[in-house]
């Protein structure tokens, strides 16, 4: 079993704002819904924070069991509201999040995976920077202070996952901007107004790139084993990351990116000793000889 974040409950400073919505995506995570959200208000409690939940949920064969199990919360008098959503109303992680976002009823947000590989004691920390006001946006790493994996990772997803982070290098200045735990207000994230893209999984970079978070915190935990269920990444995921990078390097660096080229083109014509020339006309069509 991994090990927990240990230590005294998150201390929030006298002006800190202590109310937060929780957002959380589920496809089939119906065994790992209760203990979340048990464990999720304990350690807010604990915290002195006052906590909302709101489960997105995308049709499934657990759909029915998931609201069940929400509803059933709910009754014990936990804070849970749950939207489930058809497969005609759209589907997937990021877009769900963000529907979670605007159902919320508090000022400040927080996203975090049902599948307690993020850790609910951590949600005071992650969600620190952003109450007290030190930061625009902040988010879970692993690779900062306090962070780390809790179990061990195949060295083919070790690979997978540092060439993705490297691809983003210049997009946000995170160390694990792919993180899916992470907290904005409402305030900042009306910036992204009509400009968000929710394709794929990797809405945190969405949101620190498109809403032009300033500061951005990282705040060390430790990324657990799922809990139970299974995971929902699939190649296709790799596909729409990819797609995502191009669309927010352009909308970041477009113009420059146009330029650079520009620059290279004219370095490289302008130098035909080297085989610039060459090398540039060797990329124009060849002319078709006439006949006849
Ligand atoms: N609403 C909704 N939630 C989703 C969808 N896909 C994944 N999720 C949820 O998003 C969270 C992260 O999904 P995971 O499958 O654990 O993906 P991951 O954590 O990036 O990958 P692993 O490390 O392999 O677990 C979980 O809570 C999922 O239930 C989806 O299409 N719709
Ligand atoms: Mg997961």
């Amino acid at each position: 079993m991994a090990t927990r974040r240990k230590g005294p409950p998150t201390k929030l400073s006298s002006d800190a704002k202590k109310e937060l919505s929780v957002v959380v995506p589920t496809y089939n995570e119906t065994e790992n819904l209760r203990p979340l959200c048990e464990r999720l208000f304990a350690a807010c409690k604990a915290a002195g924070l006052t906590i909302e939940l709101v489960v997105v949920d995308d049709e499934s064969e657990g759909s029915e069991e998931t609201e069940k199990i929400a509803k059933a919360l709910a009754s014990e008098g936990y804070a849970v509201r749950i939207h489930c959503r058809k497969k005609a109303e759209g589907r997937g992680l990021s877009s769900a999040v963000l529907l979670g976002f605007g159902m919320a009823k508090y000022a400040t947000l927080l996203c975090m995976d049902a599948d307690l590989q993020h850790e609910p004691e951590s949600v005071p920390d992650v969600a620190k920077p952003v109450l007290e006001g030190s930061a625009e946006f902040a988010i879970g790493s692993r690779h900062v202070e306090g962070g780390g994996l809790g179990f061990e990772w195949s060295m083919l997803r070790r690979v997978v996952s540092s060439g993705a982070k490297m691809l983003a290098w210049f997009l946000a200045p995170s160390t694990d901007p792919l993180s899916g735990f992470f907290c904005v207000s409402k305030e900042v994230l009306k910036r992204g107004e009509g400009k968000l893209n929710p394709i794929g999984f990797k809405i945190a970079l969405e949101v620190m790139v498109r809403c032009r978070c300033k500061p951005i915190q990282d705040v060390g935990i430790q990324f657990q084993e799922r809990n139970a269920g299974e995971s929902k990444l699939s190649a296709n995921q790799y596909k729409l990351y990819l797609e995502q990078l191009f669309s927010l390097y352009m909308a970041t660096y477009g113009p420059l990116i146009v330029l650079l080229v520009i620059l290279i083109l004219l370095l490289l014509s302008a130098n035909p000793r080297r085989g610039g020339y060459m090398a540039l006309t060797s990329l124009l069509p060849t002319p078709r000889k006439l006949t006849g």
